[in-house]
Formats: C-alpha cells, structure tokens, sequence
C-alpha cells in the first residue's frame, strides 16, 4: 500500500457554511429564494442541522475524530439584521465558537460571506447595489473588531465568481436572471468588495492570514476549444485571481473538471462517473487546479478551503480524497507552498438548490433527531489527519 506523507504542520480541516447547517435563517436572499413560487430550489433550509444549537457538538466531533481546524462562516444576516443595527448576541454566539475551537485545539478559519445575503441589502439589489462593496467591508470591520482576536485564518467571501455565475448567468442562485452584462457588472462589484473587506479585516484586532476562497474548475481544452475556454475561464477565475493580489494566501475549492470544444461546455462523456451534483467524479480536477493558481498568481501561499464529493457511496468518498490527495502531494513534491486540505464537508447538509439530497458529508445528520453520525470517511480522514499521512489502496 503507497504511503504519503505531509509535511508537518499541514493543517487538516473540514468545511460547513451558516445557512447550509445552523437552521431558521429566515431572514437573508436565499430563504426568499427557497420559498419563492415556483422556486427551482428542492425544499428548504429549515432547521439546518441545527449547528445553531448543535455547534458544540460539532467541534467535539471535529476534534475527536483527529482534525486540526474548522472552517465556517458568520451569517450576515443575524449579525446586521436591519442595516446599520449589529446583533451584540449574534456576534457573542460566533465568539463562542471561536473560543469552541481554540479550546479543542482547532485552528478557526472565518468565511466573512458564504452566498447568503441580509434581506435588506437584496431587497436594495444585492451586490448590485452601487453601495453593497462598502456595506460589506463595514459588516467585516464590525465583526473582526468582535472576533479578531480569536480568528485563526480569515476568508474574505466564499466563491464570489459562483455567486455571479449562477446568480446572473445560470439563474440557479437569487437573484435568478440571465444577463451577461449584470453578471459581469457583479463580477466587479465582487472584486471590490473583496479588496474593500480584506483591507477591513487586516485593519482590525488579531493577527492572521486573510484570502479569497475561490471555485476553481479544471477547464479541459478538446478538439479546438481554447480560444473558447479562455474566455470562459477569464469571467469565472482570471478576474478573480487578479483581484487577490496582496492577499496572504488563496484558498483553493475544486470539485471537478468540465470539458470545453468550440462551441461551448460539453455534458461528461457517456459512461463516465456521474456525482450526485450531475459533474464528473474526477479528482485529478484539484491538482490541475492548483498548478494553474500557483502559476496564474506568481507564486501565492494557497491553501484547499474546499474539496470533496457528493455521494451517497462512503466508499467512493475515501477512494476521491485518496486520489485527490495524491495529485496535491505531487504539488508539494514541485516546490508549490501548499499548507492544508479542508474536506467539503463536516455534515451531511442544506446543498442550495439540491436541497438535502446530496451528501457531501464525513458525518451523517438525521434529518429528524438531528443525531450526528460519523461515516467510515470520517475515521478514516481523521487518521489521515492525525498521522499527517495517506494509506492509499494500491
Ligand atoms: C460551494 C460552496 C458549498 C457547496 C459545496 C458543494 O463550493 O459551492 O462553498 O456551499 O455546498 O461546494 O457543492
């Protein structure tokens, strides 16, 4: 059995997301979205995995299954309410899990913006909204000047090129449209925000490395398609890549590759292997990826925020990790600085339009009692983390 080891100190994690585990955010764009008439979305976000109330449970869990961090976000929307009103409770709840982690010896890495959006500011045309960068680096000054001080790793906004693109392209997340115009105009008012909260951030209490999380897909040039691959990949990733200059560190999510021809995205050839989200299974996909981002950003410090599957298949899942593992210890091995894996995802959780039904989790959550369940995967990474080393299956 081939064994890799990780350099020491490379730091083993997993990811949730607000409004995808804590439950009754009733009061941000996409609970709009999900009860909206006629909406695309499955079902609703209801109670989450209730991680609201669960949240201890979840840390112990983390830690003793052998992992090193954590990576989730602050909900906007239960931190500023209204605009210019701040939820001194909500703040202390976060500060909370914060001191949770460092308690359990996990490092916190804080995503400032996972998708979801306060009312108030979607009502006023979301990132749209001439005023919406601004609102969002206030929002970040006001919770690092709560939290700074216990924050391990900060990313400023979770995949914003997704928020665009499926926002205003594909029209699977709020708002819903279909315009290349508004989606590049969203495009830009990312960017910015982005760089606004950064510079927010950094100007706070604690001292701790602050990126992007940006979505990354291996976009595969076949039979001619490169000029077209190009351009699509210059408004899904290069824009973003450029804005994260100065940054401290990228974060890296990648999921899977997409083959591109001249006339556009090409459906997964027939007979390949299909994940519950409809892409393929192709876990090479994350070592392409951070090739492209050490060489497209000169050299960054980066960071996987995000990598996994959806699978109903445990079995599959460790067989993924596995492999996508062996593609970023060959990016070690060529001298790329990359310091740490987080898994997608802790739980079993809220997957937006999907609804409940992809399971992207280490740990299984009855959607009834809300009992948390580790699956066979989440032994086994949690070895991987605790060994900093990888068994693979010959
Ligand atoms: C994303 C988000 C997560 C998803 C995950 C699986 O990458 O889209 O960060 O919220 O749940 O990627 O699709």
């Amino acid at each position: 059995m081939p064994t890799l080891s990780f350099p020491d100190g490379f730091l083993w994690g997993t990811a949730t997301s607000s409004h995808q585990i804590e439950g009754g955010n009733v009061n941000n764009d996409w609970w709009d979205f999900e009860h909206a008439p006629g909406t695309i979305c499955k079902e609703s976000s209801g109670d989450g995995c209730d991680s609201w109330h669960r949240w201890p449970e979840d840390l112990d869990l983390l830690a003793s299954l052998g992992f090193g961090s954590y990576r989730f976000s602050l909900e906007w929307s239960r931190i500023e309410p209204a605009e210019g009103e701040w939820s001194l409770a909500a703040l202390d709840h976060y500060r909370r899990i914060l001191a949770g982690c460092l308690e359990r010896g996990l490092v916190p890495n804080v995503t400032f913006n996972h998708f979801t959006l306060p009312r108030w500011l979607a009502g006023r045309g979301g990132w749209e909204a001439p005023e919406a960068p601004e609102r969002f680096a206030r929002f970040c000054e006001r919770a690092t000047g709560h939290l700074g001080d216990l924050i391990g790793r900060a990313c400023t906004i979770n995949e914003p090129n997704i928020v665009a693109l499926m926002g205003y392209l594909v029209t699977v997340f709020p708002p819903g449209v279909s315009d290349a115009g508004r989606r590049r105009a969203v495009n830009e008012s990312l960017c910015r925000a982005h760089r606004l909260a950064a510079a927010a951030i950094r100007s706070g209490p604690g001292e701790f490395p602050v990126g992007l999380a940006l979505s990354m897909t291996d976009y595969q040039a076949v039979d001619g398609g490169e000029e077209r691959r190009d351009r699509i990949r210059r408004s899904a990733e290069d824009v973003f890549l450029e804005a994260t200059a100065g940054d401290d560190f990228l974060g890296i999510q990648t999921y899977t590759r997409m083959e591109i021809g001249p006339e556009g995205m090409r459906l997964p050839a027939p007979g390949a292997r299909i994940t519950q989200m409809g892409y393929e299974n192709w876990p090479d996909a994350l070592e392409a990826c951070i090739r492209r981002a050490w060489d497209v950003t000169g050299g960054m410090p980066l960071v996987v925020t995000e990598s996994g599957i959806g699978t109903a298949d445990d079995t599959e899942r460790v067989t993924f990790v596995g492999q996508a593992l062996a593609g970023v210890r060959r990016c070690i091995d060529d001298g790329i600085d990359i310091s740490g894996f987080t898994y997608w995802s802790l739980l079993d959780n809220f997957e937006w339009t999907a609804g409940y039904v992809p399971r992207f989790g280490l740990v299984e959550v009855d959607r009834e009692t809300f009992e948390r369940t580790p699956k066979p995967s989440a032994h086994w990474l949690g070895q991987v983390a605790r060994s900093n080393r990888v068994e693979l299956p010959d």
